[in-house]
């Protein structure tokens, strides 16, 4: 295909972009970066905390904690942010708190951001788990529904009306789950009084890991000029040696601003330009992003600058990291680039010792060295999105992503209902609006392990799918399953199968030797009734570091092993079919609630909870490498690859 070929794709998408724009939550939601016109001031350190353990946990507003300094409405602790506070003291109550906590830290706002008039304030907060209110010198600056996804503010009226460069910053967080939230959960009292005192309850949910809350991402401060680029969007695509990126930006505060934008090679060569708010950029000799093992240079990224001066003369610059690359699904092969991909990665949890879920950059820096150490090439955020870092990580090191909203243990026939379906339909929006733009997310997730076998499940699905896929053509979008394939309602609605099973471990324990007949069950049943590749998206069994058994027994080393080596067998098989991925359950040991059937948190790790390898990260190791040099074409050396620096 020569350039008329190029053109005609250029058209195509930017026809896609622009419709999927118009569909988009209202206003966008950049990441905050400094710029010529921004500046960025992160909060996060030290803050008060105040759990409030009033009965119906309503003092706080009752008595507006919000009006006057935490300390003086009674007694505060330290609380790190970010980090969940579940952890952090001596004090179960506070592990175990269900209801209000109160966050406040007095900031200092530079003089100039308060003076000059054209500057815009903006209050983000990353993620804070699950409901929360915001105050800024005791007025509500907003609320937000809903933990894993940024919500922010305009604050620089209210900084203006109340007391200048001083900022006391107020956040309730409210854990409680409903049967309407995403995840969802249910409140039990217990009304039995021979057992239970008066107004005891508990919250019960269906997911697997610890319901940590609290101040989960960095809390910031950020400015824009007034006239600012409120997002951007971009697709991509190629033709030949020619890269096409279409673009989309929305400037609020001036309906004349004049857009330019700028396309950079790493070299600061700029290799494409154009004027106006939309348009598609043309690339010669493009340099396309490839995922990590994939290519002798993988992760490739342009640069991409955008000014959007406004009729007062002032000029917003802000600039995005753009991969270049495409994504296609058929019946049998999952395409990035038009070349075939095997997912050869892991399942993650945001989650550690002491910090909980809260953001953590040695944590993060870590985690990629050991993917990138086993030859990972992809993960799956699950079961939510996990912080943009750990995205524009894995734009910068090539991991692939599926990106997975917080539709965990949707097992009650009444999460189903309109008010649920609204609620999941938003989160959809806000997660695309936040990740849209990352060239390592390649597919949605929209739930995991439904009851998808319930009758509004199809409908529920077929909703959710086609919204998702409204609001971004450019991806495939899928729900992990664990039900019966015969009896899957939603299955029919999505592009890829992920399907978890855990033969030998919760059916026939201890019997490994089924694995190869019942894993080969599986896959020939979803494939012959769907026709849709399918990945693994969870396979696995507990080990406790340091137990062994010859031969192997449950929760030992050896047991994780073997079950592991006995679906890769069959992985080996099905890899030449329609089989395109394996992604390990889990990573590493995680928190759950405590339950009879988990030893201090979940145990199927290939790392320990603090990251040290157990046997079956070995196994792996050896497998990722295999496969990576059978798949990818080149001969790729653990040592060349480890070694090597990022393209930055
Ligand atoms: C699953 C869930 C995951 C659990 C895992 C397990 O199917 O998706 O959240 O942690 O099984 O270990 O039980």
């Amino acid at each position: 295909m020569g350039s008329s070929g190029a053109e005609r794709a250029a058209e195509r998408l930017l026809l896609a972009a622009l419709c999927s724009v118009c569909q988009a939550l209202q206003d966008g939601m950049l990441f905050p970066t400094e710029s010529p016109s921004r500046e960025v001031k992160d909060v996060s350190g030290l803050w008060i905390f105040r759990a409030d353990e009033s009965p119906e946990r309503s003092r706080g507003f009752e008595q507006q904690w919000y009006k006057s300094p935490l300390a003086e409405t009674g007694p505060v602790i330290d609380m790190p942010v970010p980090s969940s506070y579940n952890d952090i003291t001596q004090d179960a109550q506070i592990r175990d708190f269900i209801g209000w906590v109160w966050y406040e830290k007095d900031v200092w706002v530079p003089a100039r951001w308060i003076q000059d008039r054209g500057t815009r304030i903006v209050l983000r907060v990353g993620s804070a788990h699950y409901y929360s209110v915001l105050w800024v010198n005791g007025v509500k600056v907003t609320e937000h529904v809903g933990g894993h996804l940024p919500f922010e503010a305009d604050i620089s009226g209210v900084l203006r009306q109340t007391s200048g460069n001083q900022c006391r910053i107020t956040i309730a967080v409210n854990n409680t789950l409903t049967l309407e939230t995403l995840p969802p959960g249910t409140i039990q009292y217990m009304t039995d009084r021979s057992r239970y005192p008066a107004g005891y309850f508990v919250q019960n949910t269906n997911f697997d890991f610890f319901n940590y809350a609290g101040i989960h991402r960095p809390v910031l401060l950020y400015t824009t000029p007034k006239a600012h680029i409120d997002d951007i969007t971009v697709e991509t695509t190629f033709s030949d040696n020619i890269g096409l990126v279409s673009f989309n930006v929305s400037v609020l505060g001036s309906s004349k601003a004049a857009v330019k934008v700028t396309l950079s090679a790493q070299d600061g060569r700029c290799v494409a330009s154009a004027d106006g708010s939309r348009g598609v950029l043309k690339v010669t000799d493009v340099n396309l992003w490839w995922p990590y093992l994939m290519h002798e240079n993988p992760a490739y990224l342009y640069s991409m600058e955008v000014q959007a001066t406004a009729e007062d003369g002032q000029t917003d610059v802000y600039t995005l990291p753009v991969g270049i690359r495409t994504v296609k699904v058929t019946s049998t092969q999952f395409l990035i680039n038009n070349k075939p991909f095997y997912f050869h990665g892991v399942n993650k949890h945001e989650d550690a010792d002491i910090r909980g879920k809260g953001f953590d950059w040695p944590l993060v820096v870590k985690d990629f060295n050991l993917m990138k150490w086993m030859g990972a090439n992809s993960f799956r955020t699950s079961h939510y999105p996990y912080a943009e870092e750990i995205l524009q990580m894995a734009d910068r090191h090539g991991i692939v992503i599926i990106d997975e909203c917080p539709g965990v243990g949707i097992k009650d026939i009444r999460s189903f209902g309109n008010v649920s379906l609204a609620h999941h339909l938003t989160v959809m929006e806000e997660l695309v609006r936040r990740d849209k733009n990352h060239p390592s997310v390649v597919m949605w997730s929209v739930a995991n392990e439904p009851a998808s076998e319930m009758p509004p499940a199809g409908f529920y699905f077929k909703e959710l799918v086609s919204h998702t896929r409204s609001l971004d053509s450019s991806r495939p979008v899928t729900y992990i399953t664990a039900s019966n394939y015969a009896r899957d309602l939603g299955a029919p609605y999505v592009d890829v199968i992920c399907v978890n099973s855990y033969f030998s471990w919760y059916q026939d324990p201890g019997h490994t030797e089924l694995i190869g007949l019942q894993l080969n069950t599986q896959f020939d049943n979803w494939y012959g009734k769907y026709q849709k590749p399918i990945i693994q998206s969870e396979y696995g069994a507990d080990a406790v570091p340091g137990l062994h058994s010859d031969p192997p027994m449950m929760f030992t080393e050896e047991y994780q092993k073997t079950v592991l080596q006995n679906y890769h067998n069959v992985f080996d098989q099905k890899r030449k079919e329609f089989v395109i991925g394996e992604l390990i359950w889990n990573f590493a040991d995680f928190m759950t609630s405590q339950s009879i059937i988990r030893v201090v948190g979940n145990k199927k790790g290939i790392f320990t909870r603090q990251r040290q390898p157990k046997a079956g990260a070995f196994l792996l190791r050896e497998r990722y490498w295999r496969i990576a040099n059978e798949t990818a074409g080149l001969s790729v050396s653990r040592s060349s690859f480890t070694s090597k620096e990022i393209n930055r």
